[in-house]
């Protein structure tokens, strides 16, 4: 509670006491600050204001950029009954549920187009997904009856080559990718002349601005991943449910804990529920990131305690579905450029 209460008087207040206990869990099995970061599930900014607490108050040290629970923390462990983290997840679909290797030819196709992507670049908050992240959401989708026959919009995640993965997957009826990164929409058409796929279209948008009629109430599933901020929410996801024809229909996203706190996420599923939405699947860690390149930019690197950047994959988010149940709202105004990347939570941009 003192920790607790520190981090509260510096001006954070999405936290609560189980945050400092996860850090402290963390500190049991690794020294390495970003591994703190996801395996405490908190925005960067918070669990550094955490550590810094830990370390005022004697219970960490840090030596040579790691992060080392002293003796007086360990002895705070013992006293409170702080547990290791512990993970436990299949090593085989790498907890997702859904092993990318049920379909070796579409992984080992998609890996070989996937090598000449474009980098990530910042100006987007871009960072992708794994091959293997992205693979298995198709497969995710296709298990749940949402690719055949359907009607598909991929939202502003192409970095994700979440769409040019359907693509190449085939068997829906319609398939439409939109991003504002003119170089990921260049990349698709490219591959889809090349290899002739059938029935879809790539195009550049800014899902900042309102959607045309040839959007709205037009499709059957959207997929997106959205940056955590309200105002990006309002943009990707309700803009996202804007474009379903009907009850029924169904979307997928990904939310992360590593830019927004477990309280934003309680606000985003109550916007959903208000709107109509039900939440059918929450996968934890389903989404893998790959580190990015503009990493020494950022607040997130600003911010931490250590300089030592990521080397492994540190950055996850869980994987939605949710599907739209009789009566939802379309909602589909303009969103205002404040706030849509970077707020006091987020900071990896
Ligand atoms: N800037 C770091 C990479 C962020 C990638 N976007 C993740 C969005 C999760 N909803």
């Amino acid at each position: 509670m003192e920790i607790l209460k520190d981090v509260q008087a510096k001006g954070i207040q999405n936290i609560y006491r189980r945050n400092v206990e996860r850090v402290l869990a963390a500190l049991k099995v690794t020294t390495d600050f970003w591994k703190i970061v996801d395996y405490s599930d908190l925005p960067v900014p918070y669990a550094s204001a955490i550590i810094n607490s830990l370390l005022e108050k004697g219970l960490v040290r840090i030596e040579n950029d790691e992060i080392l629970l002293t003796e007086k923390g360990w002895q705070v462990c013992e006293e409170y009954q702080i547990g290791s983290y512990k993970d436990f997840s299949c090593e085989a679909c790498q907890g997702r549920g859904v092993p990318f290797f049920k379909n070796t030819e579409f992984y080992r196709t998609f890996v070989g187009i996937a090598k000449d992507r474009p980098e990530p670049v910042q100006q987007f908050d871009q960072g992708a997904v794994t091959p293997e992240t992205t693979v298995s959401r198709v497969l995710h989708m296709d298990m749940r009856g949402d690719i055949e026959g359907k009607e598909i919009i991929v939202m502003g995640a192409e970095d994700d080559l979440t769409g040019l993965a359907i693509a190449l997957y085939g068997g829906y009826k319609r398939l439409l990718i939109i991003d504002i990164d003119e170089r990921l929409i260049e990349f698709d058409n490219k591959l889809i002349k090349e290899l002739g796929l059938k029935n879809v279209e790539a195009k550049v948008h800014d899902l900042r601005n309102p959607y045309s009629e040839e959007f709205l109430g037009k499709f059957d599933v959207f997929v997106t991943d959205p940056p955590e901020t309200f105002a990006a929410f309002k943009a990707f996801i309700a803009r996202g449910i804007a474009t379903i024809k009907d009850q029924g229909g169904a979307g997928y996203f990904g939310l992360t804990l590593r830019d927004s706190s477990i309280f934003r996420w309680q606000k985003f599923q109550k916007e959903l529920l208000r709107i109509g939405a039900v939440i059918t699947d929450i996968i934890q860690d389903f989404n893998n990131y790959m580190n990015w390149g503009y990493h020494e930019e950022t607040k997130a690197a600003k911010v931490a305690p250590v300089k030592k950047a990521p080397r492994d994959i540190w950055y996850r988010s869980a994987w939605y579905r949710i599907e739209l149940l009789p009566g939802f709202e379309r909602t589909n105004e303009p969103i205002s450029d404040e706030v849509f990347y970077l707020d006091e939570e987020g900071s990896t941009t």
